[in-house]
C-alpha cells in the first residue's frame, strides 16, 4: 500500500529533539509535520519559525509545514527562504483575504502549495483552489491541539474530496488523531499521507521504528 507517514513534531520531546529527530529518521518516517501557530487563528502557540529552522537543518527529510496563522501573506515569505524545494506548506484558506495570492508565492519559491481543511469548512468553498494546490490536508479535529477526538463527519467530506483529487490533481492527507484503524480504511481509499501524533507515535514508551513498522505491516 503506497501511503506516506508524516511525524507531528509538536508531539516531540523538546528536551531532546535533536534525538528525536534521528530517532524518528531510524525509525523510518517519511517526512516531519511542523504547526506552526499565532495564538489568534488558533488558541495556542505550540511551534515556530526557529523551531521550523532547527528541524531543516537538523535532517534532509522532507518538511510539511501546516501554517494554522492569521494573513500567512504576511510572514510566509519568513517560512519559504528557510525551506527546501519539494518541502509542502498548507495555509489555511480561511485565515487570508486572497488565498490563491500567497499559494502563488510557495509555488514561484519552489515548495508544494497545499490547502488545510478544517472539520467545518465544506469542499465547496475551497473548489477553485483545488485546482492550484499540490496537496490537501484534511483536519479530522478543529486546529490547535494534539491530543483531540476524531469528529467522524468529516468522513463524508474525504469521499467528496476522493472524488475530486485525480481530475483535479492533487494528494489528500490526513490530520488530527490518525490511528491504525484510520490509516486500514482510508489509505486504500486513496489518501496518501497520514500525520502520526499522540493517537499512534508520541507518549508510547515504545521506539518509534517499531510503531512505523506496525503501521507498514498492517493487512490491508
Ligand atoms: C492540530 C495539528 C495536528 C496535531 C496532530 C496531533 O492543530 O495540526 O498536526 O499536532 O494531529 O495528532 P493527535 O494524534 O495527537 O491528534
Ligand atoms: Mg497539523
Amino acid at each position: 500500500m503506497d501511503f506516506e507517514l508524516t511525524a507531528s513534531m509538536m508531539c516531540a520531546d523538546y528536551g531532546h529533539l535533536e534525538q528525536e529527530v534521528k530517532n524518528l529518521e531510524a525509525g523510518g518516517i517519511d517526512s516531519f509535520h511542523i504547526d506552526i501557530m499565532d495564538g489568534r487563528y488558533v488558541p495556542n502557540y505550540a511551534m515556530s519559525l526557529n523551531d521550523m529552522r532547527y528541524i531543516a537543518t537538523a535532517t534532509k527529510k522532507p518538511l510539511d509545514v501546516h501554517l494554522m496563522v492569521e494573513h500567512p501573506n504576511n510572514t510566509i515569505s519568513l517560512f519559504l527562504e528557510n525551506l527546501r524545494r519539494g518541502d509542502t506548506v498548507y495555509i489555511h484558506p480561511e485565515a487570508e483575504y486572497h488565498p490563491s495570492t500567497t499559494l502563488q508565492k510557495i509555488i514561484n519559491a519552489g515548495m508544494v502549495p497545499g490547502i488545510a481543511i478544517n472539520p467545518g469548512t465544506s469542499v465547496e468553498t475551497v473548489m477553485e483552489m483545488l485546482r492550484i494546490v499540490k496537496k490537501v490536508l484534511v483536519m479530522s479535529v478543529n486546529p490547535g491541539n494534539a491530543g483531540q477526538m476524531y469528529l467522524p463527519y468529516v468522513g463524508t467530506k474525504i469521499t467528496k474530496l476522493l472524488a475530486l483529487k485525480r481530475e483535479m490533481d492533487f494528494e489528500l492527507c490526513w490530520d488530527g488523531a490518525c490511528s491504525a484503524e484510520r490509516i486500514l480504511e482510508y489509505a486504500p481509499k486513496g489518501v496518501k499521507g497520514f500525520v502520526l501524533g499522540t493517537t499512534l507515535l508520541f507518549g508510547k514508551d515504545r521506539p518509534y521504528g517499531e510503531t512505523l513498522a506496525d503501521i507498514r505491516a498492517l493487512k490491508f
